[in-house]
């Protein structure tokens, strides 16, 4: 059985020329970008929840979509088998190589743990044959620890430890799915690890209780030799009113204080980094610079409201300077871009699926071959160059090696009678530079 029928075969790439809807423009895979092919840099790939396991409802409102599988009069593992059908229709149509799922999406929860886990491990072996067959690939599967209302309170940072048992028990069942499936990641969104109220919260010991979680869940990671990557996906607030996970920063000093900075790094959402009063490209420089960038959850806020509100890609003025930072890094290893996304609820069609993901792919490679552009030609990092050059000098090396203490500093600056004077950043100049890259760069 077909949900998608109206549109034949894969997706095609028909060049900026094209006047079809859809096709894309300028995602071309086998194109190839500073050394490596588009498809290989950008290892794109579509999530399970928002795109086949919601209806499109809101606080105020019912589902509005037109997703004849998700029909809840139907037997819930049957509902299960026509959802998985549905979605791997979609990738293989979409033409892209992943996917990523919570336990919750893919199988019904049952009335117990062991009714659960039996549910998942049917519907995982089902995604395993459709994989094999259709070449589709795990990026990272996860558990949902925050829908329920045990969760109210948390997963591991749970006043109760039942409840901290809980959502070990859920974590590990999804990570011997996530390596039965080849997972390359696996992530941990503390979605209600966090607070409402301080009133009623210790944070010291909720903070000493993730730390433990994240312990646990590393060493049963090597354990059964799950290879994949280990990520944390910071994000500021919503649902609680503060979550611990606030941005790239407070991750990685977290990880530092809990000796876990080798088995983590984070998957950064571009919406939660707006969120938390960041851009983008701040959260991903961020990890560059500091060896923590795993993966990115892609997609957008609405500047004018500031919510999560998930919409897919569309601006190709602000993935650029991101994408630049993740090739000079060296790009992705195990990480992707995963269309964490949700269609408009006014955006019904199944066929709105297609539009959204296509006009998002088209962006990020877009965006793409514009800051492989800027690597080449070398001008920011010159500039960057040049604006430290002070530090590979005597001076610097003498401040950074600790040769030179704060009283021989003063000594010598006041010895020299030291006045130096202020140079410009040349922010606009630069501006100029990412513009006309992506004015002129085809
Ligand atoms: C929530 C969010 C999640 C995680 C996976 O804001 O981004 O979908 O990506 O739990
Ligand atoms: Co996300």
């Amino acid at each position: 059985m077909s949900f998608f029928e109206d549109q034949e075969g894969p997706i095609p790439f028909a060049g900026s020329g094209s006047d079809e809807e859809l096709a894309y423009r300028y995602y071309d895979p086998d194109r190839i970008v500073a050394g490596k092919r588009m498809e290989d840099h950008l290892r794109i790939g579509v999530c399970y929840w928002h795109s086949f396991s919601w209806l499109g409802s809101d606080i105020f409102g019912h589902g509005t979509f037109d997703r004849p599988w998700l029909d809840a009069s139907a037997d819930p593992m049957e509902a299960a088998m026509a959802k998985q059908d549905a979605a791997f229709e979609f990738i293989e149509k979409l033409g892209v190589r992943f996917f990523s799922f919570h336990d919750v999406d893919m199988a019904p929860e049952g009335s117990t743990l062991a009714e659960s886990r039996s549910n998942l491990n049917t519907l995982v072996e089902r995604a395993a044959s459709k994989m094999e067959s259709s070449g589709v690939q795990l990026l990272w599967g996860t558990a949902n620890l925050f829908s329920h209302p045990r969760y109210a309170a948390g997963a591991a940072t749970n006043p109760d430890p039942e409840v901290f048992t809980h959502a070990a028990a859920q974590v590990r069942h999804m990570l011997d799915a996530t390596a039965r499936l080849g997972g390359h990641n696996y992530v941990l969104w503390g979605g209600r690890e966090g607070y409402e109220t301080l009133l009623n919260t210790r944070m010291r010991q909720e903070a000493d209780q993730l730390a433990r979680f994240l312990t646990m869940v590393a060493e049963y990671k090597h354990h059964i030799g799950f290879e994949g990557t280990l990520l944390l996906e910071p994000k500021p607030q919503e649902p609680t009113k503060h979550q611990y996970d606030y941005d790239c920063a407070t991750v990685h000093g977290f990880l530092d204080r809990y000796d876990l900075l080798d088995e983590y790094k984070v998957n950064i959402e571009v919406n939660h980094a707006t969120l938390g009063g960041h851009s983008f490209h701040h959260e991903v420089a961020y990890a560059v610079d500091n060896g923590i960038l795993g993966s990115v959850d892609a997609n957008r806020g609405d500047p004018q409201n500031g919510w999560d509100t998930d919409q897919f890609p569309n601006s190709v003025d602000e993935l650029v300077p991101a994408l630049y930072e993740i090739l000079w890094g060296g790009g992705f290893a195990t990480g992707g871009f995963l269309f964490d996304t949700k269609l408009r609820r006014q955006s019904m069609a199944r066929a709105d699926l297609f539009h959204a993901h296509v006009g998002g792919i088209d962006t990020l490679a877009r965006a793409l071959v514009i800051a492989s552009s800027l690597v080449e030609d070398r001008t920011l990092e010159n500039v960057k160059d040049e604006r430290y050059l002070g530090w590979s000098g005597e001076m610097g090396r003498q401040i950074m090696s600790g040769e030179l203490d704060l009283g021989s500093l003063a000594d010598l600056a006041v010895g020299s009678d030291l006045d130096p004077s202020p140079v410009s950043g040349g922010q606009e100049r630069l501006e100029n530079v990412v513009n006309r890259a992506i004015w002129s760069v085809d």
